[in-house]
């Protein structure tokens, strides 16, 4: 167990991006802490593409303690139909955060990258030293590159500056607040959706992308906010952690695991136009074990839980059809 070298305890904390599923999850983390305040600030008051809102308003606030969550985000097909704006908004919301914090004197800051950084083809599980060895995954090479650029800002601000700047690399996620609409979701907020409604329309199938023989790994959007809170607290290095559950399972099984929680009983149709992406990123957990950390909410208690969130929100979510 990692000794700690930071404490949240009447610090004031900011969270960028405090409306996303992983930023409105460290907010109710956050709130375990004792943080003198939590800083919040919604993109319509700062849009953190934009340098100079950006550092005005960190200039202003001086945080002690940053977690930058913000970013562009969506799932395999709007990486593929969006590359400029997930390249220009992502590279832009960590350049400017980043450097702000720096101007401001921030004492700690943990920048979210993702596990799309590693190469397509890398070694299983992926170790956090496998960065850089190799070609992207062309689906979501734009959003990597912006997430490794962040990592590298925040090892060049060590460097160069001495800050404490730390980046952890979240799996694949999910959970309450997520995104439903299913031209930009994730893979399991469209198969609660694709499952949903086939159950209510006594539809004999629901259609999945791809072949259904990638693998991913997930892990629930409580647990991510408990291990970045966590690596805040124990961890100061140049070198990012993976945030993961250490298992894996095919599209395939997932869409039959979901199908099971939602209460659908019908076949799976493969929709083989849509990209599979990347065949397998299982990451390497052994670096935030050593730290200290595991996750507690299995894969099938957190599906539950997110459909019931699904459930109670419906009315209110952006649920376009492709
Ligand atoms: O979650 P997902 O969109 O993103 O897709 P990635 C995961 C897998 O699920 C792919 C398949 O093989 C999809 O083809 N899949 C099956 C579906 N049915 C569906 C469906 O209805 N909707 C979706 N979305 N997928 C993302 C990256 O990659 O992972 C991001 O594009 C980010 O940059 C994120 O890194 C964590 O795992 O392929």
């Amino acid at each position: 167990m990692a000794e700690p070298v930071y404490s949240l305890e009447g610090k004031r904390i900011w969270v960028a991006g405090h409306r996303g599923m992983v930023g409105s999850a460290l907010v109710r983390r956050l709130e375990k802490e004792n943080p003198a305040v939590l800083l919040k600030v919604t993109r319509s008051e700062v849009d953190l593409t934009d340098p100079s809102a950006t550092a005005r308003w960190i200039g202003r606030e001086k945080p002690d303690a940053v977690f930058v969550p913000a970013a562009k985000v969506g799932g395999i097909l709007a990486n593929d139909t969006y590359p400029a704006d997930f390249l220009y908004d992502n590279l832009m919301i960590a350049a400017n955060v980043i450097h702000a914090c720096h101007m401001a004197g921030v004492e700690k800051l943990l920048f979210l990258g993702s596990s799309c950084i590693y190469p397509k083809f890398a070694d299983q599980p992926i170790v956090e030293d496998a960065l850089l060895n190799g070609a992207l995954e062309p689906t979501n090479e734009w959003y990597a590159i912006a997430k490794i650029a962040g990592i590298k800002l925040c090892q060049a601000y060590r460097k160069q500056h001495g800050d404490d700047f730390i980046s952890a690399m979240p799996t694949n996620l999910y959970g309450p607040g997520d995104n439903y609409n299913l031209e930009t979701s994730h893979v399991i907020p469209a198969l609660i959706r694709k499952a949903h409604e086939a159950k209510l329309a006594g539809a004999k199938n629901m259609e999945i992308w791809g072949s259904g023989t990638p693998r991913r790994e997930f892990l629930h959007a409580d647990d991510c906010a408990d291990a970045l809170v966590h690596l805040m607290k124990v961890y100061s290095g140049p070198g990012h952690v993976n945030v993961g559950s250490g298992e894996d399972i095919t599209i395939e099984e997932l869409a039959r695991l979901v199908m099971d929680v939602v209460g659908f009983d019908g076949e799976l149709v493969r929709d083989t136009s849509k990209p599979d992406g990347t065949p397998r990123k299982l990451m390497s957990a052994d670096r935030i074990r050593a730290l200290g950390w595991a996750p507690s909410i299995p894969l099938r208690d957190g599906l539950e839980t997110a459909y019931r969130w699904f459930l109670e929100n419906q009315s209110k979510l952006d649920t376009r059809r492709a």
